[in-house]
């Protein structure tokens, strides 16, 4: 598979407002996006550093996974995401060595971009994303 490098680093907060206003404190810029995904039931806050963005992360519901890590673990780091050429060929590899993963078929977000997971248990703790942005 070809990774074409990190695509975001994702981090789970209980209230997205007041963790904007923190980010833009430290990181001197505004969010280029705020949206929500709702087949994730999350809210999102993206801000861009150079190539890699960081990505707030908010449950919308009772059942969000994000709600679950953050009574579970507290707020914090959620997930690393790759960014890949062809998330198909990648979660083929990765399944064929033998790691678990959370979506065997790519969801499409927004109608920009293609996603998975990797479960945190096959990779030390860390849940791992793959995305390959869909070009228009
Ligand atoms: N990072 C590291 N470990 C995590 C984790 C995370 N983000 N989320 C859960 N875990 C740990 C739990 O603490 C638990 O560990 P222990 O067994 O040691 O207590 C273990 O994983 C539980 O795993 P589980 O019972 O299989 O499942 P959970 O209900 O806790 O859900 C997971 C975990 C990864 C399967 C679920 O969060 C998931 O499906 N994630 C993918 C989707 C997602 O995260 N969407 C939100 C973001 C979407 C976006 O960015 O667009």
């Amino acid at each position: 598979m070809k990774i074409l490098g990190i695509d975001h680093i994702a981090i789970a907060v209980s209230d997205l407002d007041k963790a904007i206003e923190n980010f833009k404190r430290i990181l001197g810029v505004d969010p280029i996006k705020i949206e929500e995904v709702p087949e994730e039931k999350v809210r999102i806050a993206i801000f861009k550093i150079g190539d890699v963005q960081i990505e707030l992360l908010q449950g919308t519901s009772e059942d969000s996974t994000v709600r679950k890590f953050i009574e579970k673990r507290g707020e914090g780091l959620h997930h690393i995401a790759l960014r890949v050429e062809n998330i198909g060929k990648a979660l083929e590899e990765l399944k064929a060595k033998g790691f678990q993963l959370i979506y065997e078929e790519p969801r499409i977000v927004a109608g920009e971009r293609k996603i998975s997971f990797v479960h945190p248990k096959s990779i030390h703790g860390v849940l791992l994303e793959l995305v390959e942005r869909i070009e228009h």
